[in-house]
């Protein structure tokens, strides 16, 4: 089955300012979005400008979202509140909210199903840690699992991609081999086959994260499982329209 691939960019908590957020807007702008699915993830405050100056075929998905919906959730966003403002995508799973805001994986299976519920669609970051990967394939997938284990039976393909992550890649310019990542990618892939449907394991896409770049994006993305990249902070740079030309 042929994947679309989808390529996002996670700003993190950045810009610093309004005046640099423009520059990183034309980043995005100037991509071609005709051959594969782009995002961009800016930080909660700016997400709302950013819907209004990012151009038709970016889609803007927020970083995260709470797990109830609109009410008494000091300092949350909601899903509706991103309806109202035509945004159809959501990321959650990062290593980093997983990380600094004991993110669980039975909070991000709520988060997803309130998503999905909502109508939206949902970006959902897995990922192993340097000693669960030095340990070898089984115990990288063993982490893989727990983190798919709980959100399977919402694995749509139409409405939830999967991004891989090891953790250890992350902003280190330590990026996966395109082997080692092509490995894992599979991996996860059968491991749906055999806990969801072979359908689902054929049509879900997974992306690649973790210090994707204009130069190691050309070997990744010609892996047969890998559907794309999302990119931290490359996205914060030109480069970035040069990961999404490097997809084959
Ligand atoms: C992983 C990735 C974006 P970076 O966090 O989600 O960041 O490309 O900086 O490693």
């Amino acid at each position: 089955m042929a994947r679309r691939p989808i390529v996002g960019g996670n700003w993190k908590c950045n810009p610093e300012s309004m005046a640099k957020l423009d520059g990183l807007v034309e980043n995005m702008n100037a991509c071609d979005a005709s051959k594969c699915d782009i995002y961009v993830c800016p930080s909660p405050l700016h997400v709302a400008c950013v819907c209004s100056k990012v151009k038709a075929g970016i889609n803007v998905c927020p970083q995260n979202c709470n797990f109830k919906g609109c009410g008494a959730y000091t300092g949350e966003v909601a899903v509706e509140q991103m309806k109202d403002l035509k945004i159809e995508w959501v990321l959650i799973g990062h290593s980093e909210r997983r990380e600094y805001f004991q993110e669980s994986n039975d909070l991000l299976a709520e988060k997803m199903k309130l998503i999905l519920d909502s109508g939206m669609k949902c970006v959902y970051a897995i990922g192993e840690k340097l000693p669960e990967r030095e340990k070898g394939l089984e115990s990288t997938m063993a982490v893989c699992i727990e983190q798919l284990e709980k959100v399977k039976g919402l694995l749509d393909p139409a409405k939830v991609v999967i991004a891989y992550e090891p953790v250890w890649a992350i902003g280190t310019g330590v990026t996966a081999t395109a082997a080692q990542a092509q490995e894992t990618h599979a991996e996860i892939r059968k491991w749906i086959a055999k806990n969801v449907s072979e359908e689902c394991a054929a049509g879900i896409r997974i992306q690649y994260g973790g210090s994707a770049n204009a130069k190691n994006a050309p070997e990744l993305s010609a892996c047969p499982d890998i559907d794309g990249f999302l990119v931290g902070g490359a996205s914060l740079k030109p480069e970035f329209k040069d990961i999404v030309d490097a997809i084959s």
